[in-house]
């Protein structure tokens, strides 16, 4: 990094203490932009980076609710919104206790750059609580979903900022939001997405995340004139993403052998399929916090307190959460012959395990290019909504494969383009940066 990258990153550091994921986010996007900022001195001049790396708007509020036994609980609530150079904001709401601004940072700053991406007109942003749904009640959730939303209704609306799903929140939990805000606006638009199919929601918007990232690796695996077909597939995560891509891996003939959560991993040498994928379902809407009872279920060996990447496999889709792959799991990996790792989850990787792939020359894609199948397919959501008219499932579908089609050439093109060939990183980052960086110049001093 230059001296202006570092300075920038001191900065960032310095104003925002304890935020490392924030820093570790920032750090990986500046890394790229070397020889974009040495090609258009304007940016730097116009101090695109300072800005981009300052929320437009940052949101906290009490969120209280009630428990089945009467008791008051406390949460609280978030929305971080990023960037709307290229669109209303756009980005998923996470329930989790681990929650912080920082987390919510980093998230919502990776999601400008895949909002970019995806080509459609979506600005960045990411929300949520550090709220646990583990061992709550349905009626729980909802009464937590609707304090949740009675307060951040004033900040959102279809043409402002459309929040989605992110982790530990799915469809029980937009409709929930969808139902207060309705109640609250007394407006029917789409204000959210992932909503139901009954009710404006997309089909294939479910399954879209993995689906789109087994579609992004399937055209990295073609780079190296191979395919999914025979692939061993290690996959970390149990929740919406890691059962989309379960599904498409094993469809295009990939035999996925893992799953993961909090607890440990399951290793199924027999390949996850059919009806084994069904009850990735019932494992998440139990609300429990593991996938062990997969192991007991299905007679498997259940690994407890490890990551899945000691497992010799040919393609890793990390699909849990942040920064579950680190250097020596990614030398694992190396060493035992992993020839692609594809992140479905967002920065599932550290800067050290992603330094080992590079060097190893392996095909390594970056969450923000390959898991934009999620909010591509939302973006699409949108504009059934704005249409008042869905699609099939075809054309959704068609229309999601040839997103990351795009996405994966913009990346293999623009790393090219900028000296770095092969390279998804330095790919991902410069194309999402072009794009809302000359929306921001066109648009004066935002
Ligand atoms: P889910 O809630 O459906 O599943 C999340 C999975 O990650 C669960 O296995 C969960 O276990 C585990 N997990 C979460 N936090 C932690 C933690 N701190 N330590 C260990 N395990 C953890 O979420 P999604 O599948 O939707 O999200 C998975 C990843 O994909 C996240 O990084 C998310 O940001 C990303 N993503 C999601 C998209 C979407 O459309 N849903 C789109 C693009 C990216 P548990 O919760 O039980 O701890
Ligand atoms: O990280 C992500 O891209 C998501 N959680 C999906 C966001 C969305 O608006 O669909």
């Amino acid at each position: 990094m230059s001296d202006y990258t570092n300075k920038l990153l001191a900065d960032v550091k310095a104003k925002n203490p304890a935020e490392p994921e924030f820093h570790q986010a920032v750090e990986e996007v500046m890394g790229s932009l070397e020889l974009v900022l040495q090609r258009h001195p304007e940016y730097r001049s116009m101090k695109i980076l300072e800005r981009m790396v300052e929320p437009e708007r940052t949101i906290t509020f009490r969120v209280p609710w009630l428990d089945d036994q009467g008791e008051i609980h406390i949460n609280r609530g978030y929305r971080i919104q990023m960037n709307s150079a290229i669109g209303p904001y756009k980005g998923g709401l996470r329930f989790h206790p681990s929650v912080t601004m920082g987390i919510l940072k980093f998230l919502a700053f990776e999601q400008v750059f895949k909002n970019s991406l995806t080509t459609l007109p979506m600005g960045g942003a990411k929300g949520g609580s550090d709220f646990d749904p583990k061992g709550k009640s349905d009626n729980e959730i909802m009464r937590f979903c609707q304090s949740f939303m009675t307060e951040l209704f004033r900040y959102i609306g279809a043409d402002t900022d459309v929040p989605a799903g992110d982790i530990g929140v799915g469809g029980r939990e937009i409709g929930y939001l969808f139902g207060q805000y309705k109640r609250l606006k007394s407006e029917f638009t789409g204000v959210l997405t992932g909503k139901g199919l009954n009710w404006g929601g997309s089909l294939v918007r479910p399954e879209a995340t993995g689906f789109g990232v087994v579609y992004f690796a399937e055209e990295m695996l073609k780079t190296k004139k191979t395919s999914f077909d025979g692939k061993t597939v290690a996959v970390s995560g149990f929740g919406n993403v890691a059962w989309g891509a379960v599904q498409k891996a094993t469809e295009l003939g990939g035999k996925v052998v893992t799953l993961s959560g909090p607890d440990g991993y399951v290793y199924d040498p027999d390949g996850i399929k059919g009806e084994k994928i069904d009850y990735m379902l019932k494992l998440r809407a139990s609300n429990k916090d593991a996938v062990e009872d997969y192991a007991k279920e299905f007679k498997v060996k259940f690994v407890p307190g490890k990551r899945p990447w000691e497992v010799k496999c040919d393609v890793a889709l990390p699909c849990a959460t942040q920064n579950e792959l680190n250097e020596a799991d990614a030398k694992e990996l190396v060493k035992n012959g992993c020839i692609c790792v594809c992140e479905g989850a967002n920065m599932p990787t550290t800067l050290d395990g992603y330094k080992v792939f590079t060097e190893a020359k392996i095909l390594y894609s970056p969450g923000k290019a390959s898991n934009a199948g999620g909010v591509a397919t939302s973006g699409l959501e949108m504009s059934q909504n704005s249409m008042r008219l869905p699609w099939s499932r075809e054309e959704v579908d068609h229309r999601l494969h040839e997103i990351m089609v795009r996405i994966h050439d913009t990346c293999i093109t623009t790393a090219e383009k900028y000296g770095t060939p092969g390279n998804y990183v330095n790919g991902a980052n410069i194309a999402g940066f072009l794009k809302v960086a000359d929306a921001m110049l066109d648009q004066g001093l935002v």
